[in-house]
């Protein structure tokens, strides 16, 4: 009888959200393990009671994988991994993602952890397994890649391994979108962003042939209308791009692509060759951290580019009709004086709403999101929140709470010197209603998932009546006596919409 290997996936959200996806993480460490080992992957929209099945499922396990970012992962990761221990003993709990590869010498330190695996573990976690099944357990708790895995020779994800229709939804760009990762990591280097302490600035990717081959399964197999790129870099590569977008024509996939992360300083360097065949190849939306409308911010987060590429890269999209998924922060750690502090924050505020003005003149089909900037461990802008006074967590359970949603931030943000409570209730405001309506394919993508028509009626109606406000409220950027995005988080928070 096969061993078996339990993954658990835990929820991102705080409270009832739901999050629908398919845990690419624990699909790309089963990819050596699916055909010997009876793998089994758990998350709360997956199986109605995971931590039942998980204890049920126990017996025979080799050891339980959890995954984490830094944030609510972690606490519903623990509590898991708490009631595991008291049933399993003698099984090993596994950690890895983002956050146990941040600062694994402290998650290591919880007694719910037996092993950290540090960054991409496509291979060394089979090799764990494999040892613990030998009863020959390493002995260093910490293990990390000895280099960046080789995608080329990486069997493609085993989707396989779990229901497909609980995971995938619609976006704006498709019915049935399919999340898939191409690339591991990252060559830049903003101060905001762990890749560059986690993949240590390489990129690695699954060659174009082999992507158009993989996406021609989905698309075969499992009725894939549409794909989400989950890369944290998908055009560094321009070349391999285009091969790409030139192998899905050939093919006639007949799909869109989406979500596609990529850097405005990069794409504005690509042909109109290029921007030609990823139009045509269903290319249906770039996310790209824009980041600011301030040269000083974009120039403290070390972003490497200035606002006039951000423009010019909003007229070439608008040319090719491509959606962007704009994302912005505010509220950087700029000073240890709180006066001179708030002067600086409040001119973050005013570039970029100024820059947005703009944007919007050029395309008002463009979704923007934007986030109160909260220090990651391990970037180097985390350094220099700590000399300014930044608070934060000594152990893994203390990071659980640490805050991560724009509606939660203002909450950890008492804590910070550099961003009133105001300011950061305002940016939730902005990101979830103001642009959140504005987004035209917003209303779409809700009313096509309400079932009962009399709640249809209701959203519409809604609907029509807060875009007008909204708007109202953007032009005159009046956003005192927020009675209507209060009402609006409520249905958010327990309706599950958005
Ligand atoms: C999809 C996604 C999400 C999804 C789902 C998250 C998830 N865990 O799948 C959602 C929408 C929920 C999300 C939310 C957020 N996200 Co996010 N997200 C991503 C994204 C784009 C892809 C994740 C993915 O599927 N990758 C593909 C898999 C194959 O790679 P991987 O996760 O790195 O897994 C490998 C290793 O890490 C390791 N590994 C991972 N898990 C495990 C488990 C075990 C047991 C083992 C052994 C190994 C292992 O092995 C894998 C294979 O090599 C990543 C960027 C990226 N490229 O990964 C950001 C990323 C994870 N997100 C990030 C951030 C900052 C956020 C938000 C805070 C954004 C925001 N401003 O709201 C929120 C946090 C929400 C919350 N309340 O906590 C950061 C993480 C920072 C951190 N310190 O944890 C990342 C890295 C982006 C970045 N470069 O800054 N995100
Ligand atoms: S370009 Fe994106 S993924 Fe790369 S370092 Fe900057 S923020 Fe991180």
């Amino acid at each position: 009888m096969k061993r078996s290997i339990l993954l658990y996936f835990p929820t991102p959200f705080p409270y009832n959200r739901p999050w629908l996806g398919i845990p690419l993480a624990h699909l790309a460490i089963s990819r050596y393990l699916s055909k010997n080992y009876n793998v089994k992957i758990y998350a709360r929209h997956l199986q109605k009671n995971p931590l039942k099945t998980i204890l049920n499922q126990g017996k025979n396990a080799i050891c339980l994988g959890i995954t984490a970012m830094t944030g609510f992962q972690i606490y519903d990761g623990l509590k898991i991994a708490k009631t595991f221990k008291k049933k399993y003993p003698n099984i090993p709990i596994v950690w890895g993602g983002w956050h146990p590869s941040i600062l694994p010498q402290q998650t290591l330190k919880n007694p719910f952890v037996d092993y950290v695996l540090v960054g991409q573990s496509d291979e060394t976690f089979p090799q764990l397994v494999k040892a613990i099944e030998r009863g020959k357990p390493p002995k260093n708790k910490i293990i990390y890649p000895k280099k960046p895995v080789d995608l080329s020779l990486a069997p493609p994800l085993p989707y396989q391994l779990l229901d497909l229709e609980k995971c995938i939804g619609n976006t704006e760009y498709g019915d049935r979108t399919f999340p898939y990762i191409s690339s591991y990591g990252c060559p830049f280097r903003c101060a905001f962003c762990v890749e560059q302490i986690v993949n240590k600035r390489s990129w690695t990717a699954v060659p174009a042939k082999k992507v158009v081959k993989e996406w021609k399964t989905l698309v075969k197999k499992y009725n894939a209308d549409s794909i989400a790129v989950y890369d944290s870099n998908f055009f560094v590569d321009e070349k391999r791009v285009a091969n790409i977008c030139q192998g899905l024509i050939k093919n006639k996939l007949n799909i869109r692509w989406g979500n596609a992360n990529g850097r405005v300083s990069t794409l504005c360097n690509y042909s109109p060759k290029t921007w030609r065949l990823m139009k045509q190849s269903g290319c249906a939306m770039i996310l790209t951290g824009a980041e600011s409308g301030s040269q000083a911010a974009l120039d403290l987060i070390e972003k490497d580019m200035n606002v006039s590429q951000i423009i010019k890269f909003t007229r070439l999209c608008k040319k090719y009709h491509i959606k962007i998924l704009f994302s912005f922060l505010v509220g950087l750690p700029w000073s240890i004086d709180p006066v001179k502090n708030k002067k600086f924050v409040d001119q973050e505020y005013r570039s970029t709403f100024s820059l947005i003005d703009k944007l919007l003149k050029i395309s008002h089909k463009n979704r923007f999101t934007y986030y109160v900037f909260l220090p990651y461990p391990g970037a180097p802008l985390f350094k220099r929140a700590q000399k300014l006074g930044l608070k934060y967590p000594h152990s893994l359970k203390g990071w659980s709470t640490y805050l991560m949603s724009p509606e939660d931030a203002f909450k950890e943000t008492l804590k910070q010197r550099w961003l009133s409570k105001k300011q950061a209730r305002l940016t939730a405001m902005l990101t979830q209603y103001i642009f959140g309506l504005m987004d035209v394919d917003s209303y779409k993508i809700l009313k096509d998932r309400i079932s009962n028509p009399i709640l249809k009626i209701i959203f519409c109606l809604s609907y029509q009546i807060g875009l007008v406000l909204v708007k109202i409220r953007w032009k005159y950027k009046f956003f005192d006596l927020p009675i209507d995005y209060w009402l609006f988080s409520l249905v958010h928070k327990y309706g599950g919409l958005i």
